[in-house]
């Protein structure tokens, strides 16, 4: 029989974005429920070219779920994802809730898909969209080469932040608009932005801020630590060194990642571009004479990682750099989180 999903978070962001996926992907569910807060009950959203109505989040909702998506904030995930467990479905959680719990597998289809079995909290995590965009391509280099180090920078877009840092980059892109004295002046730029930051801690437009998520220890972000944890966790290598410094920029989708990746064996570009070449989930666009560069706005609505600008590093024979770029709320959030729902679904067929 066809799997009963549920959708938890669907009018969100993200949700948005999966309802779209739901509808082009083949198909492998039977019902679809929408499930949201209460602000939401009653909204009519279009999926599989059907109109469904969103049901408010309870207990009842989970009844008769197989597979439960969460694309919800994590203490509604760490909340509820328990819940939709005890009821008899599966949760795939897109939040940060689970992601380092010790029987929560971390799942990115092409890289460590056999993981969705080792799921002893009937929960299984997705990653956070800015190691999901890289980690795609890092994998085939690290089984080609055997990773030692990261050290990465990331460019991360508003939509990362939900719909809200997407409303306001755009409020602030139209205030600074057509002002040409702005940005040559210290606190012009923040003086015609003014006070409403929206989710960021500094204007957005015209400007880059060197941070995403909450403060943790010692100066690092959490979005930071995100990084380095899940990309261990994902690889299998709990030793691996990563240092990242995650920035906001003035994007709406399409968060990219300056990589540079230390290995245990010589690398050489060409070897690594063939490597991407053939990897799934990537595309590799690495031709600067002709101006062809992962660039989020090219990236966005596309399914895979972006990559490109691949040199090796001229003081390190085992070291590459490489830019990457994906759709943060695609492969960085949606795409991954259906992706592993999908490889679920055949366990209900002899159901
Ligand atoms: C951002 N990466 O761009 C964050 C959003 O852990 O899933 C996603 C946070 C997460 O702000």
């Amino acid at each position: 029989r066809l799997p009963t999903l549920a959708v938890v978070g669907a009018t969100g962001a993200v949700g948005t974005v999966m309802l779209e996926l739901l509808s082009a992907r083949k198909n492998h569910w039977g019902e679809i429920r929408l499930i949201a807060s209460a602000r939401s009950v009653g909204r009519k959203l279009a999926c599989r070219g059907e109109e469904l109505t969103v049901r408010e989040l309870s207990a009842e909702a989970f009844d008769g779920v197989d597979v439960a998506m969460f694309d919800v904030p994590d203490e509604v995930s760490a909340q509820w994802a328990p819940i939709a467990v005890e009821r008899g479905a599966i949760a795939v959680d897109n939040s940060g809730a689970f992601r380092m719990d010790r029987d929560v597998p971390l799942v990115v289809p092409e890289i460590n898909p056999e993981q969705v079995r080792n799921r002893p909290k009937g929960i299984i995590a997705n990653a956070n969209c800015t190691t999901l965009a890289m980690i795609v391509a890092i994998a085939p280099l690290h089984r080609e080469y055997a990773l030692r180090e990261l050290v990465l920078a990331s460019y991360q877009a508003v939509s990362g932040a939900g719909q809200v840092g997407v409303d306001t980059l755009h409020d602030q892109l139209s205030k600074v608009a057509g002002d040409r004295a702005l940005g040559s002046r210290p606190g012009n730029v923040r003086q015609a932005v003014g006070d409403d930051l929206g989710p960021f801690p500094a204007p957005l437009a015209l400007n880059v801020v060197p941070w995403a998520g909450s403060l943790a220890d010692a100066g690092w972000s959490t979005e930071e630590l995100k990084m380095r944890n899940e990309t261990r966790k994902i690889l299998g290598l709990p030793d691996l060194k990563v240092s990242a410094t995650c920035v906001r920029v003035p994007v709406v989708t399409g968060h990219s990642v300056a990589v540079h990746a230390v290995f245990g064996s010589e690398v050489d570009a060409e070897g690594a571009r063939e490597a991407l070449r053939n990897a799934p989930g990537v595309i590799l666009v690495d031709d600067p004479a002709e101006g062809e560069f992962p660039m989020p706005i090219d990236a966005v609505g596309t399914d895979p990682s972006w990559v490109g600008r691949i040199r090796r590093s001229m003081d390190d024979p085992r070291a590459l750099d490489l830019f990457v770029t994906g759709d943060n709320l695609r492969k960085g959030a949606a795409l991954n989180t259906a992706q592993i729902a999908e490889l679920l679904a055949p366990e209900f067929a002899a159901r």
